[in-house]
């Protein structure tokens, strides 16, 4: 057994058995490898961005790590930003890299370059394999890593020696260093705050934004008369009929997992913190914590059991006729949400309003950008599909942000993954427009306009869907949007649906 194989049984040997890959000549062992063994399911990315976004929403549907195959420091390059966004949404990925030889590296050959130094920003966990013997022990230790509390981006960055060389065999998966648990001192601290009678503010996300944690924070909210929110953004977020519904942000006081909420950007003469002077933070769980059985905890210290769980009002769904509107957008998406589907959501400003309606919907999960680089939503819904494959996976992504990696859709075709991609083509970067007045930029100029705006020439989106294998329909009106989506949950299988603005 070489290297590579030594690797390949391991990770699935450590239940790691889906790989997204984008292999060039230095991973070809490892290609090979993965004939040779069952288990482990192959997933191909024509660009690296959609491999290492696929292993982000793999993991925030499966709860554990997939791995990614990618190609010495330009393909791990590729891959970053999504990547980074992976990390801020406390994904755990074994990322595998390929690397000249050993002796090769000194020959300063086209692809050489520090991988290494490519790979520790957006990695908490980083090595090289040193030799043959030592892969499938390393692999062992970034499933480890990645499976940890909190989970990790781990990448294991693989000599192409170290994959032909002659192995020992697999290795087991040492335990995960840390065990999810919380601190019993900041649930009392936080029971206490609750007790206390001033205005308090339960912030959370994380695994409190579970369907139990959220029936949790609502005991403690009929119990206590706090409010709840959930951060801005969050990886993944139990939503739609019979859940807690919960809005998002402005002031804080007991936190679980969340962060003091931070404005996205400076602006000059606006605050970078979002709350109040005189607001006091507590922070009852970090991430990686077990915030469910914190809020459990923290329910049992105040008293509140599902009883004090107040009803809730929501919106009335019914479907949309007319002009394709935001709100007649909300509607349409709400009512169509089929139960226990996964929604992607980079709609940017097209989707400001979706929340409320879509508490109304079906029960669903909700999967948000928490990294700010976009591109992040079509590979993230591949990878949600390949962990979910009974479940419909719903895409809602801004022109310019499905542009980033469109790629996808060819993944999805390839796959026939279970994905409805829904374009917002406005035609412009919509956000970037109010961004321009928000840092005081004065108005734009027709230069400035034009790094503004996508329309010249017009994205055909039915067109590039068609040229990936994807089936798609543009619509103009409320009615058409309706019979889109409605077709589009009719059957299993990628659709693009453009919806023109
Ligand atoms: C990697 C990266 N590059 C650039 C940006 C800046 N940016 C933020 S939103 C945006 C445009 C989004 O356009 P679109 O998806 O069409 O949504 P809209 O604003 O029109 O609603 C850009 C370019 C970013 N966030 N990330």
């Amino acid at each position: 057994m070489n290297g590579a194989e030594s690797l390949v049984r391991t990770l699935v040997a450590g239940g790691v058995n889906v790989c997204f890959t984008n292999p060039g000549t230095s991973e070809m062992h490892f290609v090979a490898a993965l004939d040779r063994v069952e288990g482990m399911r192959c997933v191909l990315g024509l660009f690296e961005g959609v491999v290492t976004g696929a292993a982000d929403g793999y993991f925030r549907m499966k709860g554990t790590p997939a791995s990614t195959l990618l190609h010495l420091g330009p393909g791990l390059a590729n891959g970053l930003a999504n990547l980074h966004n992976a990390k801020k949404a406390a994904s755990g990925i074994v990322n595998i890299v390929g690397q000249h030889a050993g002796y090769h590296i000194e020959y300063n050959a086209p692809l050489t370059s520090d991988i290494e130094g490519l790979a520790r920003p957006m990695s908490s966990w980083v090595r090289t394999s040193p030799d043959a013997k030592s892969v499938a022990r390393d692999g062992a230790a970034a499933i480890a890593a990645a499976s940890g509390a909190p989970p990790q981006i781990a990448t294991l960055i693989l000599p192409a020696d170290t994959a032909w060389n002659e192995a020992d065999g697999i290795a087991e998966v040492p335990a995960s260093s840390q065990r999810a648990g919380y601190s019993t001192e900041a649930v009392d601290a936080a029971a206490r705050v609750l007790r206390g009678g001033e205005r308090t503010l339960l912030l959370m996300t994380g695994n409190a934004l579970t369907e139990k944690g959220l029936a949790l924070a609502q005991q403690i909210a009929g119990k206590t008369g706090c409010a709840v929110m959930g951060q801005t953004y969050n990886s993944r977020m139990a939503r739609g009929q019979g859940r807690f519904a919960i809005e998002r942000v402005p002031y804080v006081v007991a936190q679980v997992e969340a962060n003091d909420p931070v404005a996205f950007f400076a602006y000059p003469d606006k605050p970078s913190l979002l709350k109040p002077e005189g607001c006091e933070v507590h922070r009852m769980t970090e991430g990686g914590d077990n915030s469910v059985a914190a809020l459990e905890a923290l329910a049992s210290a105040v008293g509140a059991k599902p009883a004090d769980a107040k009803p809730q009002r929501s919106v009335e769904l019914v479907k949309p006729t007319g002009a394709l509107t935001h709100e007649a957008i909300a509607m349409a998406i709400a009512t169509a949400i089929p139960e226990n589907a996964i929604v992607v959501d980079e709609s940017i400003t097209t989707g400001r309003g979706f929340f409320p309606p879509t508490a109304a919907a079906a029960p669903h999960d909700w999967l948000q950008n928490m990294g700010g680089s976009i591109g992040f939503s079509t590979p993230v819904a591949t990878g949600a599909a390949v962990a979910c494959p009974d479940r419909k996976v719903i895409c809602m992504v801004g022109d310019g942000s499905a542009m980033y990696t469109l790629q996808s859709l060819w993944t999805q075709a390839r796959e026939n993954l279970d994905v409805v991609t829904i374009v917002f083509a406005n035609r412009m970067y919509q956000i970037l427009r109010g961004e321009f007045d928000g840092v005081g930029a004065g108005e734009p100029g027709r230069r400035a306009q034009d790094m503004l705006s996508i329309d010249r020439p017009t994205l055909d989106w039915v067109s590039l869907a068609k040229g990936m294998g994807v089936p798609g329909r543009a619509v103009e009106t409320a009615d058409e949007f309706n019979k889109a989506l409605a077709e589009a949950n009719a059957e299993k299988g990628p659709r693009l649906i453009e919806v023109r603005m």
